[in-house]
Protein backbone atom coordinates (compact mmCIF):
# COMPACT_ATOMS: atom_id res chain seq x y z
CA UNK A 1 0.00 0.00 0.00
CA UNK A 2 1.20 3.31 -0.78
CA UNK A 3 2.92 5.14 1.74
CA UNK A 4 0.06 8.24 1.13
CA UNK A 5 -2.54 5.86 1.94
CA UNK A 6 -4.35 7.69 5.25
CA UNK A 7 -5.43 4.23 6.85
CA UNK A 8 -1.81 3.40 6.63
CA UNK A 9 -0.40 6.61 8.18
CA UNK A 10 -2.95 6.57 11.06
CA UNK A 11 -1.84 3.13 11.72
CA UNK A 12 2.16 3.86 11.62
CA UNK A 13 1.45 6.93 13.57
CA UNK A 14 -0.84 4.93 16.73
CA UNK A 15 2.42 2.62 16.33
CA UNK A 16 4.49 5.58 16.93
CA UNK A 17 6.29 5.80 13.37
CA UNK A 18 5.54 9.87 12.93
CA UNK A 19 7.62 9.62 10.03
CA UNK A 20 5.20 10.68 7.42
CA UNK A 21 4.15 13.91 10.52
CA UNK A 22 7.94 14.41 10.27
CA UNK A 23 7.97 14.64 6.10
CA UNK A 24 5.31 17.11 6.61
CA UNK A 25 6.51 19.32 8.70
CA UNK A 26 9.72 19.39 6.58
CA UNK A 27 7.97 20.15 3.63
CA UNK A 28 5.90 22.98 5.18
CA UNK A 29 9.66 24.45 7.32
CA UNK A 30 12.49 23.52 4.76
CA UNK A 31 15.23 22.32 5.86
CA UNK A 32 16.10 22.77 9.56
CA UNK A 33 19.02 22.52 11.87
CA UNK A 34 19.32 19.38 13.47
CA UNK A 35 19.67 19.73 17.43
CA UNK A 36 21.17 17.04 19.16
CA UNK A 37 18.57 16.46 21.12
CA UNK A 38 16.37 15.61 18.10
CA UNK A 39 19.39 13.58 16.83
CA UNK A 40 19.25 11.71 20.10
CA UNK A 41 15.81 10.67 19.73
CA UNK A 42 15.85 10.50 16.26
CA UNK A 43 18.63 8.09 16.83
CA UNK A 44 16.70 6.07 19.42
CA UNK A 45 13.80 5.75 17.38
CA UNK A 46 14.92 4.13 14.34
CA UNK A 47 17.06 1.50 16.36
CA UNK A 48 15.77 0.67 19.08
CA UNK A 49 11.82 1.15 18.09
CA UNK A 50 10.24 -0.03 21.73
CA UNK A 51 13.16 2.15 23.69
CA UNK A 52 11.09 4.33 26.47
CA UNK A 53 12.49 7.33 25.68
CA UNK A 54 14.48 7.37 29.23
CA UNK A 55 17.92 7.16 27.62
CA UNK A 56 17.17 10.16 25.38
CA UNK A 57 16.03 12.10 28.51
CA UNK A 58 19.65 10.71 30.31
CA UNK A 59 21.73 12.13 27.34
CA UNK A 60 19.64 15.59 27.67
CA UNK A 61 20.88 16.11 31.38
CA UNK A 62 24.28 15.80 29.98
CA UNK A 63 23.78 18.51 27.08
CA UNK A 64 22.46 20.68 29.82
CA UNK A 65 25.24 20.16 32.18
CA UNK A 66 27.46 20.91 29.01
CA UNK A 67 26.02 24.25 28.15
CA UNK A 68 26.11 25.54 32.17
CA UNK A 69 30.02 24.71 31.88
CA UNK A 70 30.28 26.51 28.69
CA UNK A 71 28.62 29.56 30.04
CA UNK A 72 30.83 29.24 33.37
CA UNK A 73 33.77 28.52 31.55
CA UNK A 74 33.27 31.60 28.97
CA UNK A 75 33.19 33.89 31.88
CA UNK A 76 36.10 32.39 33.93
CA UNK A 77 38.48 35.33 33.22
CA UNK A 78 35.92 37.52 35.09
CA UNK A 79 34.89 34.90 37.67
CA UNK A 80 38.68 34.96 38.49
CA UNK A 81 39.14 39.04 39.29
CA UNK A 82 35.94 38.39 41.82
CA UNK A 83 37.05 35.53 42.71
CA UNK A 84 40.71 37.39 43.77
CA UNK A 85 38.75 40.34 45.89
CA UNK A 86 37.97 37.91 49.16
CA UNK A 87 36.87 35.01 47.11
CA UNK A 88 32.97 36.60 47.50
CA UNK A 89 30.98 37.79 44.53
CA UNK A 90 28.79 40.28 43.94
CA UNK A 91 25.35 38.17 45.48
CA UNK A 92 27.45 37.38 48.47
CA UNK A 93 27.77 33.86 47.71
CA UNK A 94 31.68 32.08 47.84
CA UNK A 95 33.18 31.91 44.46
CA UNK A 96 33.83 28.14 42.51
CA UNK A 97 36.24 26.92 41.03
CA UNK A 98 35.42 25.76 37.70
CA UNK A 99 36.06 22.37 38.42
CA UNK A 100 33.73 22.06 41.17
CA UNK A 101 31.43 24.05 39.63
CA UNK A 102 31.44 21.82 36.56
CA UNK A 103 31.35 18.37 39.40
CA UNK A 104 28.00 20.05 40.96
CA UNK A 105 26.38 21.27 37.35
CA UNK A 106 26.90 17.28 36.10
CA UNK A 107 26.21 15.91 39.78
CA UNK A 108 22.80 18.35 39.88
CA UNK A 109 21.63 17.68 35.81
CA UNK A 110 22.24 14.00 35.80
CA UNK A 111 21.04 13.46 39.17
CA UNK A 112 17.81 14.35 39.03
CA UNK A 113 16.76 12.10 35.85
CA UNK A 114 15.34 9.60 37.95
CA UNK A 115 16.98 6.63 36.20
CA UNK A 116 20.56 7.29 36.83
CA UNK A 117 21.35 4.44 39.70
CA UNK A 118 25.03 5.48 40.12
CA UNK A 119 27.02 8.88 39.25
CA UNK A 120 31.18 8.43 39.78
CA UNK A 121 33.17 11.41 39.18
CA UNK A 122 36.99 11.93 39.01
CA UNK A 123 36.18 14.65 41.61
CA UNK A 124 34.67 12.17 44.15
CA UNK A 125 36.58 9.35 45.89
CA UNK A 126 33.83 7.17 45.90
CA UNK A 127 30.44 6.51 43.47
CA UNK A 128 27.51 7.90 44.56
CA UNK A 129 24.73 5.35 44.67
CA UNK A 130 21.25 7.19 44.01
CA UNK A 131 19.02 4.50 43.43
CA UNK A 132 19.92 1.13 45.08
CA UNK A 133 17.42 -1.01 42.78
CA UNK A 134 18.38 -1.54 39.34
CA UNK A 135 15.13 -2.05 37.80
CA UNK A 136 14.40 1.79 38.48
CA UNK A 137 18.81 3.42 38.46
CA UNK A 138 19.39 1.38 35.44
CA UNK A 139 22.18 3.53 34.17
CA UNK A 140 25.53 4.39 35.44
CA UNK A 141 27.66 7.29 34.64
CA UNK A 142 30.76 8.13 34.92
CA UNK A 143 32.64 11.79 34.37
CA UNK A 144 35.57 13.86 34.44
CA UNK A 145 33.85 16.94 34.42
CA UNK A 146 36.85 19.53 33.93
CA UNK A 147 39.44 17.50 31.96
CA UNK A 148 42.63 19.85 31.94
CA UNK A 149 41.66 22.14 33.91
CA UNK A 150 44.57 22.88 34.98
CA UNK A 151 45.19 24.85 31.63
CA UNK A 152 41.68 27.08 32.16
CA UNK A 153 43.82 30.14 33.49
CA UNK A 154 45.51 30.70 30.29
CA UNK A 155 43.03 30.31 28.33
CA UNK A 156 42.80 27.23 26.81
CA UNK A 157 40.73 24.42 25.67
CA UNK A 158 39.23 22.00 28.61
CA UNK A 159 36.56 19.96 28.38
CA UNK A 160 34.10 17.10 30.11
CA UNK A 161 34.34 13.65 29.28
CA UNK A 162 31.44 11.36 30.17
CA UNK A 163 30.76 7.31 29.65
CA UNK A 164 27.50 5.52 30.24
CA UNK A 165 27.01 1.97 31.25
CA UNK A 166 24.02 -0.09 32.03
CA UNK A 167 23.63 -1.22 35.38
CA UNK A 168 24.08 -4.72 35.73
CA UNK A 169 23.29 -5.79 39.48
CA UNK A 170 26.40 -8.33 40.34
CA UNK A 171 27.42 -6.79 43.35
CA UNK A 172 24.78 -6.45 45.50
CA UNK A 173 26.13 -6.21 48.65
CA UNK A 174 28.82 -3.15 47.36
CA UNK A 175 26.75 -1.70 44.45
CA UNK A 176 29.83 1.02 43.82
CA UNK A 177 31.27 -2.13 42.15
CA UNK A 178 28.73 -2.25 39.56
CA UNK A 179 30.69 0.55 37.79
CA UNK A 180 34.34 -1.64 37.54
CA UNK A 181 33.14 -2.81 34.05
CA UNK A 182 35.13 -3.13 30.60
CA UNK A 183 35.18 -0.13 28.45
CA UNK A 184 33.47 -2.54 25.71
CA UNK A 185 29.66 -2.42 27.84
CA UNK A 186 29.96 1.30 27.42
CA UNK A 187 26.37 2.24 25.97
CA UNK A 188 27.67 5.84 25.36
CA UNK A 189 30.19 7.70 25.65
CA UNK A 190 30.91 11.29 24.84
CA UNK A 191 32.19 14.95 25.47
CA UNK A 192 32.18 18.64 25.27
CA UNK A 193 35.16 20.67 24.29
CA UNK A 194 35.13 24.34 25.46
CA UNK A 195 37.49 25.56 22.87
CA UNK A 196 36.50 28.18 20.47
CA UNK A 197 33.56 27.31 19.90
CA UNK A 198 31.52 24.38 22.09
CA UNK A 199 31.09 21.46 20.89
CA UNK A 200 29.60 18.11 21.76
CA UNK A 201 30.72 14.95 20.63
CA UNK A 202 28.70 11.94 21.34
CA UNK A 203 28.39 7.75 20.46
CA UNK A 204 25.81 5.58 21.55
CA UNK A 205 27.30 3.15 19.46
CA UNK A 206 26.28 3.92 15.89
CA UNK A 207 28.95 6.07 14.67
CA UNK A 208 30.29 9.49 15.98
CA UNK A 209 28.17 12.67 15.60
CA UNK A 210 29.49 16.37 16.46
CA UNK A 211 27.72 19.03 17.44
CA UNK A 212 28.41 23.20 18.04
CA UNK A 213 26.98 25.19 20.16
CA UNK A 214 24.97 28.10 18.69
CA UNK A 215 25.02 30.29 21.72
CA UNK A 216 21.95 32.41 19.41
CA UNK A 217 19.51 29.61 20.36
CA UNK A 218 21.12 28.13 23.51
CA UNK A 219 21.32 24.70 21.73
CA UNK A 220 24.24 22.24 20.12
CA UNK A 221 23.47 21.89 16.47
CA UNK A 222 24.84 18.59 14.53
CA UNK A 223 27.93 20.15 12.50
CA UNK A 224 30.01 16.97 12.01
CA UNK A 225 27.31 14.06 10.96
CA UNK A 226 29.21 10.63 10.96
CA UNK A 227 32.95 11.44 11.78
CA UNK A 228 35.51 9.44 10.49
CA UNK A 229 39.44 9.33 11.73
CA UNK A 230 41.08 9.57 8.88
CA UNK A 231 43.60 6.52 7.72
CA UNK A 232 46.13 8.62 8.38
CA UNK A 233 47.33 11.70 9.60
CA UNK A 234 50.88 13.61 10.14
CA UNK A 235 50.39 14.90 13.45
CA UNK A 236 51.53 13.13 16.84
CA UNK A 237 50.48 14.28 20.39
CA UNK A 238 52.61 13.77 23.50
CA UNK A 239 54.26 15.54 26.55
CA UNK A 240 57.55 15.01 24.85
CA UNK A 241 59.47 16.44 28.07
CA UNK A 242 59.24 12.59 29.60
CA UNK A 243 60.19 10.93 26.47
CA UNK A 244 63.63 10.16 28.51
CA UNK A 245 61.43 7.50 30.60
CA UNK A 246 59.06 5.94 28.16
CA UNK A 247 59.25 2.03 27.47
CA UNK A 248 61.81 1.90 24.33
CA UNK A 249 59.43 0.73 22.31
CA UNK A 250 57.17 4.33 22.27
CA UNK A 251 61.39 6.64 21.59
CA UNK A 252 61.59 3.84 18.59
CA UNK A 253 58.36 4.83 17.60
CA UNK A 254 58.76 8.46 17.83
CA UNK A 255 62.37 8.64 16.89
CA UNK A 256 60.85 6.44 13.01
CA UNK A 257 57.94 9.36 13.13
CA UNK A 258 60.35 12.15 13.14
CA UNK A 259 62.91 10.93 10.65
CA UNK A 260 60.65 11.16 8.15
CA UNK A 261 61.64 7.39 6.90
CA UNK A 262 57.80 6.50 5.75
CA UNK A 263 57.73 9.33 3.19
CA UNK A 264 55.41 11.81 5.78
CA UNK A 265 56.75 14.81 7.77
CA UNK A 266 55.18 14.77 11.05
CA UNK A 267 54.77 17.84 13.33
CA UNK A 268 53.87 17.64 16.60
CA UNK A 269 51.00 19.57 18.72
CA UNK A 270 50.34 19.01 22.01
CA UNK A 271 47.85 20.99 24.03
CA UNK A 272 47.80 19.38 27.49
CA UNK A 273 44.06 18.91 27.44
CA UNK A 274 42.77 15.63 26.75
CA UNK A 275 39.66 16.45 25.00
CA UNK A 276 41.53 19.00 22.92
CA UNK A 277 44.29 16.88 21.90
CA UNK A 278 41.62 13.76 21.14
CA UNK A 279 39.39 16.08 19.13
CA UNK A 280 42.54 17.46 16.74
CA UNK A 281 42.86 13.44 16.31
CA UNK A 282 39.70 12.20 15.82
CA UNK A 283 39.20 14.91 13.14
CA UNK A 284 43.14 15.28 11.47
CA UNK A 285 44.00 12.30 12.59
CA UNK A 286 47.55 10.97 13.62
CA UNK A 287 48.23 10.06 17.17
CA UNK A 288 47.70 11.11 20.51
CA UNK A 289 50.50 9.03 23.26
CA UNK A 290 50.55 9.12 27.32
CA UNK A 291 52.25 6.23 27.95
CA UNK A 292 53.87 5.24 31.07
CA UNK A 293 56.63 7.58 32.37
CA UNK A 294 58.80 7.78 35.47
CA UNK A 295 56.02 9.88 37.32
CA UNK A 296 53.30 7.67 36.41
CA UNK A 297 54.41 4.47 35.64
CA UNK A 298 50.84 2.94 34.84
CA UNK A 299 50.02 5.56 33.08
CA UNK A 300 48.58 9.13 34.47
CA UNK A 301 45.29 9.19 32.66
CA UNK A 302 42.28 7.41 33.97
CA UNK A 303 40.77 4.59 32.65
CA UNK A 304 36.72 4.41 33.23
CA UNK A 305 36.03 8.55 32.84
CA UNK A 306 39.38 9.42 30.30
CA UNK A 307 40.23 6.54 28.31
CA UNK A 308 37.90 4.43 27.97
CA UNK A 309 34.84 6.85 26.40
CA UNK A 310 38.05 8.26 24.08
CA UNK A 311 39.01 4.86 23.35
CA UNK A 312 34.93 3.92 22.33
CA UNK A 313 34.80 7.24 20.11
CA UNK A 314 37.90 6.35 18.65
CA UNK A 315 36.90 2.75 17.48
CA UNK A 316 33.58 4.09 16.37
CA UNK A 317 35.28 6.63 14.19
CA UNK A 318 37.39 3.96 12.79
CA UNK A 319 40.49 4.56 14.70
CA UNK A 320 42.11 2.16 17.37
CA UNK A 321 42.96 2.62 21.61
CA UNK A 322 45.08 0.47 23.18
CA UNK A 323 47.49 0.50 26.47
CA UNK A 324 50.71 -0.55 24.32
CA UNK A 325 49.21 -4.18 24.96
CA UNK A 326 45.94 -4.92 24.42
CA UNK A 327 42.67 -2.64 23.43
CA UNK A 328 41.84 -0.19 26.02
CA UNK A 329 38.03 -1.40 25.85
CA UNK A 330 39.15 -4.75 26.63
CA UNK A 331 40.48 -4.11 30.34
CA UNK A 332 39.00 -4.70 32.81
CA UNK A 333 38.88 -2.53 35.62
CA UNK A 334 39.84 -2.95 39.28
CA UNK A 335 39.05 0.56 40.58
CA UNK A 336 37.09 3.25 39.92
CA UNK A 337 40.15 5.83 39.38
CA UNK A 338 42.54 3.29 37.89
CA UNK A 339 44.92 4.82 35.45
CA UNK A 340 46.26 3.08 32.19
CA UNK A 341 49.01 4.23 29.25
CA UNK A 342 47.16 5.75 26.03
CA UNK A 343 47.66 5.46 22.66
CA UNK A 344 45.09 6.99 20.46
CA UNK A 345 44.42 7.16 16.41
CA UNK A 346 44.30 6.50 13.17
CA UNK A 347 45.26 3.41 11.85
CA UNK A 348 48.34 3.61 10.31
CA UNK A 349 49.73 5.23 13.23
CA UNK A 350 48.28 2.60 15.67
CA UNK A 351 49.14 -0.14 13.79
CA UNK A 352 52.84 1.07 13.10
CA UNK A 353 53.21 1.75 17.41
CA UNK A 354 51.80 -1.78 17.80
CA UNK A 355 54.63 -3.01 15.34
CA UNK A 356 57.44 -1.35 17.26
CA UNK A 357 55.70 -3.22 20.61
CA UNK A 358 55.63 -6.39 19.27
CA UNK A 359 59.33 -6.03 17.55
CA UNK A 360 61.05 -5.12 21.30
CA UNK A 361 59.48 -8.34 22.96
CA UNK A 362 61.75 -10.56 23.47
CA UNK A 363 62.19 -13.39 21.18
CA UNK A 364 62.18 -16.71 22.90
P1 LIG B 1 43.08 16.34 34.73
O1 LIG B 1 41.92 15.42 34.49
O2 LIG B 1 43.44 16.45 36.19
O3 LIG B 1 42.93 17.66 34.08
O4 LIG B 1 44.42 15.63 34.13
C1 LIG B 1 44.40 14.96 32.93
C2 LIG B 1 45.17 15.77 31.91
C3 LIG B 1 44.74 15.40 30.51
O5 LIG B 1 43.74 16.26 30.08
C4 LIG B 1 45.99 15.60 29.71
O6 LIG B 1 46.03 14.75 28.59
C5 LIG B 1 47.07 15.26 30.70
O7 LIG B 1 46.52 15.41 31.99
C6 LIG B 1 48.25 16.17 30.58
O8 LIG B 1 49.24 15.73 31.44
P2 LIG B 1 50.73 16.35 31.41
O9 LIG B 1 50.59 17.74 31.93
O10 LIG B 1 51.50 15.45 32.31
O11 LIG B 1 51.23 16.30 30.00
MG1 LIG C 1 41.03 14.58 33.21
Amino acid sequence: MSSTDPAATRDRQDAGDFTDLFKVVEDAAGPQQVTAAQHIFEQQRSRFPQATGEFSWLLSGLTLAGKMVAAEVRRAGLVDILGSAGQVNVQGEEQQKLDVFANRALLHCLGHRGNVGIMASEENDDPLILLKDPERGKYIVVFDPLDGSSNIDVNVSVGTIFSILRREETNPDNPADDVLQPGDRQIAAGYVVYGSSTMLVYTTGNGVHGFTLDPSIGAFVLSHPSIRMPERGNLYSVNEANADSFPEYCRRYLHGLKSGRDGTVYSSRYIGSLVADFHRTLLKGGIFLYPPTAQYAGGKLRLLYEANPIAMLAEQAGGKATDGEQRILAIQPTELHQRTPLMVGSHYEMDLLHECAELSKPRG
